[in-house]
C-alpha cells in the first residue's frame, strides 16, 4: 500500500537557528496530533541536516536534502555528496525540482547519477517532474512528464523503482500562487501511474507515492488530496509557518 505523504521544501530559507526552532514547533504539532498514518517529511538546506536530525523527536517526521551531487567523492570544491547526506541521519533528497533543471542546469543525464548515488547511500529520492506553461499551452504536458520520468527513471530495476516517491509540480504553479485545478493533477497523477504501469507493472505503480505541488496550501490542500492518484504533497511556502503545514498535514 502506498503512504499518505506531506513533504516541506525550505528551499534557501531559514538561518540554522530559525529551522531549528521551525522543526521543533512542527514536531511538537505532530506529536500532539492524531494525524493518521501521514508520514512527514521536512526538506531543508544541507547546514540545517544535522541539527534537525537531532531536534525531531517524533518517529512519523523524516529529514530530507533538497539536492546532493552527481559525483561520489573528490575534488568538487562546494558540493555535498549523497554519502555525507547520509551521515548527518538524513533520509531523502529532493531530486530534479524545477528551480534546479532551470536555474542549474540539472539533465536527465545528471539525475540519474544523483538517483543512483543516492540509493546507493539508502536516501529515498523525492524526484521531481513537471511542465513549464508553454509545454502545457501547446498540449505537450503528457509527453514532457512521461520523458522526465523515463529519462531520469527507467534504468531502475523495480526494486530500486519502488524506492522512490515522486513530486508532480506542474512549473506554472511554483511561486506563481497559481495552483492545478483538483481535476488537472488527478489527471496527470492518473497519467503518470498508467506511465509506471507500463514500465513497472501494476503492483509497482499502484504502491508508488505521487505527491502534488505547486502553490499548495491548507484551503486547497483538501481538494487536491481527495483524488484518488494523489497521495499527498511536496509543500513550498507554506511549509515555512508550522500551523499552515499542519493544516496540511491535517487534510487527508
Ligand atoms: C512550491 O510549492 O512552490 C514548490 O516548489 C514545492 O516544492
Amino acid at each position: 500500500m502506498r503512504k499518505k505523504i506531506v513533504a516541506g521544501n525550505w528551499k534557501m530559507n531559514n538561518n540554522l537557528q530559525e529551522g531549528i526552532e521551525l522543526a521543533k514547533e512542527i514536531n511538537g504539532l505532530v506529536e500532539s496530533t492524531d494525524i493518521k498514518d501521514v508520514q512527514v517529511i521536512i526538506g531543508a538546506p544541507f547546514v540545517h541536516l544535522t541539527e534537525l536530525n537531532k531536534a525531531i523527536t517524533s518517529n512519523k517526521i523524516r529529514v530530507s536534502a533538497q539536492n546532493c551531487a552527481d559525483e561520489k567523492s573528490g575534488a568538487y570544491t562546494g558540493e555535498i555528496s549523497a554519502s555525507m547526506i547520509a551521515s548527518t541521519g538524513t533520509e531523502c533528497v529532493i531530486l530534479g525540482h524545477s528551480e534546479r533543471r532551470s536555474y542549474y542546469g540539472e539533465t536527465s543525464e545528471i539525475l540519474v547519477k544523483k538517483t543512483n548515488l543516492c540509493l546507493e547511500n539508502n536516501l529515498t529520492p523525492i524526484f521531481c517532474i513537471g511542465e513549464v506553461l508553454e509545454e502545457r499551452e501547446s498540449g505537450k504536458h503528457f509527453d514532457v512528464v512521461k520523458s522526465q520520468i523515463a529519462d531520469g527513471l527507467f534504468h531502475l530495476s523495480v526494486e530500486d523503482f519502488g524506492k522512490v516517491i515522486l513530486a508532480y509540480e506542474p512549473v506554472w504553479a511554483i511561486g506563481t500562487g497559481v495552483t492545478a485545478s483538483a481535476d488537472q493533477a488527478q489527471e496527470m497523477h492518473a497519467f503518470i501511474r498508467k506511465t509506471l504501469a507500463e514500465q513497472y507493472g501494476e503492483e509497482a505503480a499502484q504502491n508508488c507515492s505521487i505527491l502534488y505541488g505547486g502553490s499548495c496550501k491548507p484551503s486547497n490542500a483538501k481538494e487536491l488530496f481527495s483524488n484518488e492518484d494523489v497521495d499527498g504533497g511536496l509543500i513550498g511556502g507554506a511549509s515555512l509557518v508550522a500551523e499552515d503545514f499542519m493544516g496540511i498535514i491535517t487534510a487527508f
